[in-house]
């Protein structure tokens, strides 16, 4: 088999990481670089498992320090980028939007540049189902690939606005592309700022959960797993060009979520406090996933099953997120909520 050489930006983070390890497992005659800044949401203590691996390959950089970028791309003549590296949290993007605007607008044109330069043979964008703005809550409506551009919050602009100039490097200058839209992941190495392992960690420590507005907001759950497979379908067949949906069929509003974490880990409700509303706070997501379907994939994960492994993988893996709400991650989280007892 030939033997490829594949750019994971963003691979110390949650999604990313995942496909890291999925890709060095399942290829082992392809060789994988991890590409990370380590910013607060980065970490390689994850990949202690695979360090060692002979395909498996680390460099510590910035997407949006285009010398950096275009030395490295020409040195090492990469055939496939993933593109995961992203200022990611909505909530941070509410008070700090300027530094999404520099990695996930101008990190991206940088990587495409390169790509460009030494024409590799495809370039995937992962990109989130938030740039179609909300849905309302007639369960009958999906986003699909055609539904327009919307964005809403500082993150999901910025995220759009990366996906136009993927759409541009392929209209002008014929790169070979994809893009991929997918639903909230959810699954082992997420950090914990967002829902699902916020919600773990705080309620295994007994500490109160802070639920927005009414808690009525329904989100689509895709098990990272699952996402993994799909961005390997889209590398291997997707049309050069094409947007695809990545949704996993599992519509849950958010207090659902909560309540299901608390019974699962036996413990009480009273520890849901409801806070004051996130700026702008879309009302629905949700994934008409037919196209990649017809590509040939499927999810594996109900959120039943997903979410008992997930929780499971959050008691018996404790050394990694202990670590991470115990730093920078405190001053982070007193910032943002304003909980009694935290
Ligand atoms: P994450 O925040 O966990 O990880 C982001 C990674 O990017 C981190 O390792 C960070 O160090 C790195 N990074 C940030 N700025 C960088 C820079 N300037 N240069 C190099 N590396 C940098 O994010 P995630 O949840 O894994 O999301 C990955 C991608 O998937 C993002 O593009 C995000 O928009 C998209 N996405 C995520 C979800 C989700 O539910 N988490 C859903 C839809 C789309
Ligand atoms: O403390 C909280 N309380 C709460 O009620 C947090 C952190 C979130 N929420 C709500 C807001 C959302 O309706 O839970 C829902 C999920 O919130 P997040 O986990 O912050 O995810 P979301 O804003 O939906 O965005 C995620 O999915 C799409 C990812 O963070 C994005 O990167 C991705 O593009």
């Amino acid at each position: 088999m030939t033997r490829k050489k594949i750019l994971v930006t963003g691979g110390a983070g949650f999604i990313g990481g995942n496909f890291v390890q999925y890709m060095v497992n399942k290829y082992p005659h392809y060789d994988i670089y991890n590409l990370d800044l380590l910013t607060y949401a980065g970490d390689l203590t994850k990949h202690r498992e695979i360090e060692n691996k002979e395909n498996y390959y680390f460099v510590n950089a910035d997407i949006a320090d285009s010398d950096a970028i275009i030395t490295l791309f020409k040195k090492e003549k990469f055939d496939y980028v993933v593109h995961f590296a992203a200022e990611s949290h909505v909530d941070r993007s509410i008070t700090e939007p300027e530094i999404f605007v520099r990695t996930n607008i101008l990190g991206t044109q940088v990587l495409l540049d390169a790509a460009k330069q030494i024409n590799v043979t495809k370039f995937v964008h992962i990109s989130t189902d938030e740039v179609y703005g909300e849905l309302d809550f007639d369960p009958t409506t999906f986003f699909t690939e055609e539904t327009p551009l919307q964005p809403n919050s500082p993150y999901s602009a910025s995220k759009a606005s990366s996906d136009l100039l993927v759409r541009a490097y392929h209209e002008t200058f014929g790169l070979p592309v994809n893009i991929t839209r997918c639903s909230n992941n959810y699954g082992p190495f997420h950090f914990p700022e967002k829902l699902i392992p916020l919600t773990i960690s705080r309620v295994l420590n007994e500490e109160k959960v802070p639920v927005y507005g009414d808690g009525k907001n329904i989100r689509d759950w895709l098990h990272v797993f699952d996402h993994c497979a799909a961005i390997d379908l889209v590398l291997h067949k997707g049309a050069n060009g094409e947007v695809y949906n990545v949704g996993g069929h599992n519509e849950r509003t958010n207090i659902e979520v909560v309540k299901t974490i608390i019974k699962t880990l036996g413990k009480s409700e009273e520890l849901i406090e409801f806070v004051t509303d996130r700026l702008g706070h879309d009302k629905r997501y949700a994934i008409d996933p037919s196209k990649l379907e017809r590509l040939g994939w499927q999810p594996i994960y109900t959120f039943e099953k997903g979410i008992a492994q997930t929780i499971d993988w959050y008691l018996n893996n404790k050394w990694w997120w202990e670590q991470i709400i115990s730093g920078e991650y405190q001053n982070y989280f007193k910032k943002q909520y304003t909980l009694e007892n935290h």
